[in-house]
């Protein structure tokens, strides 16, 4: 069994372990040799920030790019045949576009997480493939025939009749398709020291966002007539060997909004991410979104589990613990520039990123370009959806100096992100879960972008 807290301890002494730090070193020897076309190849490859359209128009005409000028083999001979494998797969060329497991932050490879690569990621879902993981007793591949949902009461008066569900009856029921983000309480976790690793995969990248199809839970309890006014309270239990179970209070679960899903992203979940049911609790940390989902138990209150006791809860300055700090607030990161990338010019640049907010939608992301003086508000592209990643873009013009990069997210209820110093004065410093402060990211005079904390 592991605890994030010591997870957490060992990356402060590992963070020499990242895989995005050792490419960035060799982009930048690359730069250094001048090799400019073969920077720019790998830079696509590693799907980091592309130079913009506008940099390089300028090149190819003026040297006679062979590109344009003489014709590829793809465009004289016969191309392959349709795919028989049945299950397409992404283009070679993006082989460097994975989840990446920190070597530094794993006991176990199966008490363990990988990392979503934010920084190669467009618009607002998460490919299936490359969803964060976070598994604390290892990920099974479930058969979906002898899997079953049931449903109780912690006494006899709290429903009516318990039920048990096979996954053919519960896929017949009235189902609701959402678009919602998943992010861990410990998501950014690392920043609460004064470390900083090094790319966005790894500060923000335990952080999702898919499509998920199933059926509200208020559906199954009403089907097992439960007495609301005694049950405020749910247990949901994973049937993976962690013992998962989380208490979902019963106001959430009447607004409907809490779902026992089979799909993501248009088929089933994939295995790593709770095949075949998984609870979606939207706007609430990860560790509630119970995987490989067994047992919905219905009481009065609150369970106290050992992930509700020992791990995820948030610790104090004065040395007290915060408990059931559930909610995600809100919360925004640049993905372009980010830490480990190159900018290979001055110049135009579009900075992109990510906003989200556990409690509604995203009002508004404000962006600075000089470490938090000057703010000017970003596009928010649509869609906007409640409890969701929405995307944000603004225009930026790169003079080649040491610039410092930050967005700051506002929610439809008025709450601001805070910046680090802010969160810190309330909350200290010795925490691990829900960091949602400002991220910085520093680019340095050789187009380097490096993550930095400034208050
Ligand atoms: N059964 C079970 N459910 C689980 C977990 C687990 O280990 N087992 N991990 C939890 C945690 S801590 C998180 S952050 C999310 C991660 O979901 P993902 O692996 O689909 O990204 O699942 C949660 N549900
Ligand atoms: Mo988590």
């Amino acid at each position: 069994m592991d605890s994030e807290l010591q997870m957490m301890g060992r990356l402060l002494k590992a963070p020499e372990n990242f895989l995005d730090a050792k490419a960035v070193q060799q982009v930048v020897a690359e730069a250094k040799a001048g090799r400019r076309d073969f920077i720019r190849q790998a830079f696509l490859a590693a799907g980091t920030a592309a130079a913009a359209p506008m940099a390089l128009a300028g090149n190819s005409a003026v040297a006679g790019d062979p590109n344009i000028l003489e014709l590829p083999a793809h465009s004289r001979g016969l191309g392959q045949s349709v795919a028989t494998d049945g299950y397409g797969k992404p283009s070679s060329f993006e082989a460097n576009v994975q989840r990446r497991p920190s070597p530094g932050l794993t006991q176990t490879p199966q008490s363990s997480v990988s990392f979503a690569p934010l920084q190669s990621l467009f618009g607002i879902v998460t490919p299936s493939g490359l969803h964060f993981e976070r598994h604390h007793q290892g990920w099974w591949d479930i058969d979906p025939t002898k899997h079953r949902l049931m449903i109780n009461g912690s006494d006899d008066k709290m429903l009516k009749k318990a039920l048990v569900f096979t996954m053919d009856e519960l896929m017949r029921l009235p189902a609701v398709s959402r678009f919602h983000f998943i992010e861990c309480g410990a998501n950014t976790g690392m920043e609460w020291g004064n470390v900083a690793v090094p790319s966005c995969q790894y500060t923000h990248g335990m952080l999702s966002c898919s499509e998920f199809t199933g059926v509200p839970l208020k559906i199954l309890l009403d089907m097992a007539g439960v007495d609301y006014k005694r049950g405020r309270f749910v247990l949901a239990e994973g049937a993976d060997g962690s013992s998962m179970t989380r208490t979902v209070p019963m106001e959430l679960i009447e607004s409907g909004e809490v779902f026992v899903a089979y799909g993501q992203n248009g088929e089933m979940l994939r295995p790593e991410n709770g095949y075949p049911l998984r609870l979606v609790v939207p706007g609430v940390q990860g560790v509630s979104w119970v995987k490989y989902l067994r047992r919905i138990e219905v009481g009065d209150q609150p369970y106290g589990s050992k992930d509700e006791t020992l791990h995820y809860v948030d610790l104090m300055p004065g040395g007290l613990h915060r408990q059931y700090s559930s909610i995600q607030e809100c919360k925004s990161v640049v993905t372009t520039p980010s830490g480990g990338q190159v900018l290979l010019d001055k110049g135009f640049f579009s900075i992109s990123g990510l906003a989200w907010s556990g409690r509604g939608k995203v009002k508004k992301v404000d962006v600075s370009v000089d470490g938090g003086r000057n703010w000017r508000s970003a596009r928010l592209e649509t869609p906007v959806l409640s409890k969701c990643l929405t995307r944000f873009n603004i225009d930026w013009i790169w003079d080649g100096k040491p610039t410092l990069i930050q967005s700051r997210a506002v929610d439809d209820t008025g709450y601001v992100q805070p910046s680090k110093k802010q969160l810190r004065a309330v909350r200290g410093t010795r925490s691990i879960y829900h960091n949602n402060s400002v991220q910085t990211w520093l680019v340095q005079e050789n187009g380097e972008v490096k993550n930095v904390q400034v208050s």
